[in-house]
């Protein structure tokens, strides 16, 4: 077992059991010039997330952590896509639409995919989500569940929408996260600095915050 120092308390993890996971590090959320930018956010606030994701993926992947990424998006046909979704901001140019960067939150679309700095490897599984939450209409919980995991170390996008609603789910159904504050972001300081309390208030409701450099500090221990 490892310890991370944590809030609200350490959180300890093995390894074997534990997974990495980094929520929709995609061109169209993070890229400057993608669909996040066309929508007047600073990408600069979710780009700080990089280079601290980077250093943890690939000290997890010398340990040998399980690494799953996850990519918000619809088939081509927007048959996943819930009427909701579609209309909800009263977008002129909306999800399924031509964007900037291809066909908007749209699978095998440039947009859509993954960072280039945070390309999957060969053999990590990339979950291809249609809601906020990472669990919603996914294979994600039967993975994690053949592999023997356990807790998630989690990184990504955004840190009130995606990685919450994941880390909710997450913890519903039996799995401790630990979010890593510099390797989540949002376009909105408020809502990170909230939606980070929210994790860890009350005894640590849904999990556990911690940063970066402990958390490699544990692995490197472990
Ligand atoms: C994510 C969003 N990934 N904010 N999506 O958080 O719509």
């Amino acid at each position: 077992m490892a310890t991370v120092q944590a809030e609200p308390y350490e959180f300890e993890f093995d390894p074997a059991t534990t997974a990495l996971m980094i929520i929709d590090m995609q061109r169209d959320f993070v890229d400057p010039g993608g669909f996040g930018e066309a929508l007047g956010n600073d990408v600069s606030l979710l780009r700080k997330a990089i280079a601290p994701t980077k250093q943890v993926l690939d000290a997890a992947r010398r340990r040998g952590l399980v690494v799953i990424h996850t990519r918000e998006g619809h088939r081509a046909d927007l048959s996943d896509l819930p009427l909701n979704k579609k209309v909800r901001g009263r977008l002129k140019t909306g999800i399924g639409d031509k964007g900037p960067m291809g066909r908007i939150l749209v699978r095998g679309e440039y947009g859509h995919d993954i960072i280039d700095e945070l390309k999957p490897a060969s053999g990590e599984p990339v979950v291809d989500k249609p809601g906020k939450g990472a669990f919603h209409a996914t294979d994600l919980d039967a993975m994690l569940h053949n592999k023997g995991i356990r807790r998630l170390v989690v990184c990504g996008v955004t840190t009130e929408v995606c990685v919450n609603t994941t880390v909710r789910e997450a913890n519903d159904r039996g799995y401790d996260c630990l979010v890593l504050e510099d390797c989540v972001g949002s376009y909105f300081p408020e809502f990170q600095a909230a939606a980070l309390k929210m994790i860890k208030a009350q005894g640590g409701i849904f999990g556990w915050v911690s940063d970066s450099t402990r958390f490699l500090e544990a692995l490197g221990k472990a």
